[in-house]
């Protein structure tokens, strides 16, 4: 179910347990700021999660709340990301659903990265 990207955000999100290390994930990849992840129910070949570290519902937070540091950080991340999987060359999708409309389910911001097949047009 979307979630309400205005509400508080809540510790016992999932991702927030596998921040937390209560939950395993599969790690592509970590630093100060973020960590990134498989997805469990991967929408295309290679389909990985980034996610800051810092405890924020949605982007509309994060843009909103977060340090340049965390920012800038957390932008990097999903670069390297993408870099260290060898998608630079091919190309990948970043996406990130936004509450209700959006079709968000995880009250955590988290970046799609979709690579590793042609994913086709989804504009125009
Ligand atoms: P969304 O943007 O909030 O709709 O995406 C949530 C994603 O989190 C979705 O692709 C799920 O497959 C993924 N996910 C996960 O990787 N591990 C989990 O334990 C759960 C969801 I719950």
């Amino acid at each position: 179910m979307p979630i309400d990207p205005t509400l508080p955000y809540d510790p016992n999100n999932i991702f927030a347990k596998i921040l937390r290390g209560e939950i395993p994930c599969k790690k592509v990849y970590e630093d100060d700021f973020s960590l990134a992840f498989h997805d469990i129910a991967p929408q295309a070949k290679l389909h990985v999660l980034v996610i800051p570290k810092g405890a924020y519902v949605s982007w509309d937070d994060f843009s909103a709340k977060a340090s340049e540091t965390e920012i800038a950080g957390f932008i990097r991340a999903v670069g390297h990301v993408a870099r260290d999987l060898g998608l630079v060359a091919p190309g990948y999708r970043l996406l990130a659903n936004v509450g209700q409309d959006g079709g968000q389910e995880v009250p955590h911001l988290h970046v799609h990265l979709f690579g590793g097949e042609p994913l086709g047009r989804m504009i125009g």
